[in-house]
């Protein structure tokens, strides 16, 4: 008899057909968005699940399901797993990481680059049907080339971005995180450790690229905002959660920052409505890993290590050693 799975999600229907090879699946494809109460119902009697980073296993999820053995997240971040829980549970949990860097790291900088540049603003001022003239000063913003490039988080993705700056738009970088980077790697992003409150003084574009956790929740909120300058701009690729939406909202509203540029938001997809009111905000829908190749590999991941959990014994990219 094959193992039962559950693909919470709707996923391209070839990564679907390949654990169908292995497992009697249960899937989504038609992509209900599910409560807690029916996720878990959903999961009686199944020993894997593959999730998305909107599907939260914790504690409760795992006392309803004792027979779960794995939980597969078509994320690298997975703070929508306690993952203490689960090791206790005896549950392992597994990520996609590396698979996505490069193209998460693009898209950073991409936000990065529109923020800077002003590009949702002007691109509603002129199909609003606003522009009738040009003028010296019409949607001037700053620069990229040249630029303190900051970036608070300097994992992998962050490495990507900073690498990016540092070769590509000759940006100086600076960076703060939880601990430094070694020499070779700081030498090859041509970056420069500072403190967290040097990086926020400092930078004119910073790049919000490090995992959601309690100790992070509201990393930057109004007292960090306030020490930015108030050219600088802030983007967050990482997490809602991360950024105190409203403390944004308010110093983007009085000019305390240029401006700011959101794939993620707290409490998402609810969107805070004060950041929908500024104009000097680029707002995208979470979609920094959303390339059709990346998002290919992150769901080839995530089957692969259930697949192999199963048939080997032992997944790809374990995140706990349950
Ligand atoms: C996912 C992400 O698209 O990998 C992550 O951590 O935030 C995104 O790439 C999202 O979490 C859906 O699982």
């Amino acid at each position: 008899m094959k193992p039962s799975l559950l693909v919470a999600r709707a996923i391209f229907p070839e990564v679907l057909q390949k654990l169908e090879q292995v497992f009697d699946v249960t899937s989504n494809q038609t992509d209900e968005t599910w409560s807690k109460a029916q996720l878990t119902n959903k999961l009686q009697g199944k020993v894997g699940t593959l999730t998305t980073g909107t599907d939260r296993i914790d504690a409760e999820v795992l006392a309803a399901c004792p027979q779960l053995k794995i939980c597969a997240n078509m994320a690298v971040g997975y703070n929508n797993f306690d993952i203490a829980a689960m090791t206790a549970a005896g549950v392992l949990a597994t990520n996609t990481p590396d698979v996505l860097t490069e193209t998460t790291a693009d898209f950073g900088f991409t936000l990065m680059m529109a923020t800077a540049r002003r590009m949702t603003e002007s691109e509603h001022y002129l199909r609003a049907g606003q522009w009738t003239k040009w003028s010296y000063d019409m949607f001037a913003g700053s620069d990229i080339h040249g630029a303190t490039l900051g970036i608070l988080g300097m994992g992998r993705i962050g490495q990507g971005i900073a690498k990016r700056g540092a070769h590509g738009f000759g940006m100086n970088v600076i960076y703060h995180n939880r601990s430094r980077l070694d020499a070779a790697s700081e030498d090859a992003c041509k970056a420069r450790y500072v403190s967290k409150e040097e990086l926020l003084k400092t930078a004119d574009h910073l790049v919000l690229v490090l995992p959601y956790s309690a100790s992070s929740h509201h990393a930057i909120g109004a007292a960090e905002l306030a020490l930015m300058k108030p050219t600088a701009t802030l983007v967050n690729i990482a997490r809602g959660g991360i950024v105190d939406d409203a403390a944004l909202a308010a110093a983007l509203r009085d000019r305390r920052i240029s401006a700011a540029g959101l794939d993620v938001f707290e409490g998402e997809p609810a969107i805070h409505p004060d950041l929908l009111t500024v104009p000097n905000v680029v707002l995208t829908p979470h979609i920094a890993s959303a390339s059709v190749p990346t998002r290919l590999a992150m769901a080839n991941l995530a089957a692969d290590n259930l697949i192999a959990f199963f048939t080997h014994g032992k997944a790809l990219t374990p995140l706990n050693a349950a």
